[in-house]
């Protein structure tokens, strides 16, 4: 096609413009790093920062009806008082609302005397306010809880609660009433260590969630640690609790789902059982290397934490060190304790 030179120079001409355009555009908003958020909504309560209003969090506790109070020691003579305080969201009752399991644990001292303490599920409301529906649910005391995983394990719907402890998990099949029943024993996912994370994921693919258990420190009432008697128990020249250095540390385990209400415990078999003996904090299930099959990690305090691959055969290769998630750049382990996901 023939075109008049200066037409042709003047259609370069704006199509160069638009492209400076479009590349300045994809800069700036490069630079910018993301989109301009939408306003919050109209009564939030908000204040303005760079002429933009950013939202506020208010504490809504008392507003919502929420009363639990966690149980602590100032004292903190033993690493087991340190710990504990997890807390659940799930919509037990399937009504579109999440609701609220907070674990509660008592004190070494009150676990010494046979006190327990109590957890407590509040139902939503749907208007901002919650009420305490622990006893009917039958979920009060289940242990010396520490958290816990929420997950559907017998794929009826409702979504069920384990809750990790010192000493013994208890699993709590959702009856889909209001109420809960104890199934740890015919489940026989108690485990019986120093629990402290869990989660819920079907590594084998066959619809049924597996669970998966992180365990820290091998902690026994009955021999407890004596506070500041020795090097681990000293910060500087200061009395501290011993621990999770000094003390020794609780294998893991990976519980298989069968499908009809038991697990069977193939920790060992699948290679995320923890010979070393790491301080385990928390875990999680995610799909690191997009095979379609949820991955492992877990969380290790003050110890090397653990990336398992799931190899799609029932067994896991542990590549913490290699892939850079087991210490920190320096090569220092680390006081890991909790785990967030995102892409
Ligand atoms: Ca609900
Ligand atoms: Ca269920
Ligand atoms: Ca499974």
């Amino acid at each position: 096609m023939n075109q008049p030179k200066s037409s042709r120079s003047l259609a370069t001409l704006t199509i160069s413009i638009w492209a400076l355009v479009l590349q300045l555009a994809i800069v700036s908003w490069a630079q910018g790093g993301h989109p301009i958020p939408p306003p919050p909504p109209l009564g939030a309560k908000t204040i303005q920062c760079h002429d933009r209003p950013i939202p506020q969090l208010e504490d809504v506790t008392e507003k919502a009806g929420i009363h639990f109070v966690h149980i602590s020691t100032p004292e903190q003579k033993y690493i087991l008082d340190s710990m504990s305080g997890g807390v659940l969201l799930l919509d037990y009752d399937r009504d579109g609302w999440l609701d609220i399991y907070f674990t509660g644990a008592p004190t070494v001292e009150m676990a010494l005397k046979g006190e327990k303490s109590r957890g407590a599920l509040y139902h939503n409301n749907h208007d901002g306010t919650f009420t305490d529906v622990t006893d009917k649910a039958g979920i009060a005391t289940p242990c010396f809880a520490m958290g816990g995983a929420v997950g559907d394990y017998n794929n009826d719907g409702w979504p069920d609660i384990y809750v990790t402890c010192f000493g013994g998990n208890v699993l709590y099949r959702n009856n889909g009433d209001g109420t809960f029943t104890d199934v740890t024993a015919k489940a026989g996912v108690a485990d019986g260590r120093w629990s402290t994370g869990a989660a819920f994921g079907d590594y084998d693919g066959d619809g049924f969630l597996d669970l998966m258990v992180s365990n820290y420190v091998d902690f026994h009432l009955d021999h407890l640690p004596p506070f500041g008697t020795n090097s681990t128990c000293k910060f500087e020249e200061l009395d501290v609790q011993c621990g999770p250095r000094g003390l020794r540390g609780s294998g893991d385990s990976l519980f298989h789902n069968n499908g009809d209400g038991t697990f069977t415990d193939v920790s060992k078999r699948a290679g995320v059982d923890d010979p070393n003996g790491y301080f385990g904090m928390s875990v999680v299930w995610a799909d690191f290397n997009n095979t379609g099959r949820p991955d492992i990690y877990v969380a290790d305090d003050s110890t090397p934490s653990y990336l398992y691959r799931n190899d799609g055969d029932g067994k896991f290769t542990e590549m913490g060190l290699e892939s850079g998630t087991a210490v920190n750049g320096d090569g220092a382990e680390q006081a890991s304790m909790g785990i967030a996901i995102g892409d």
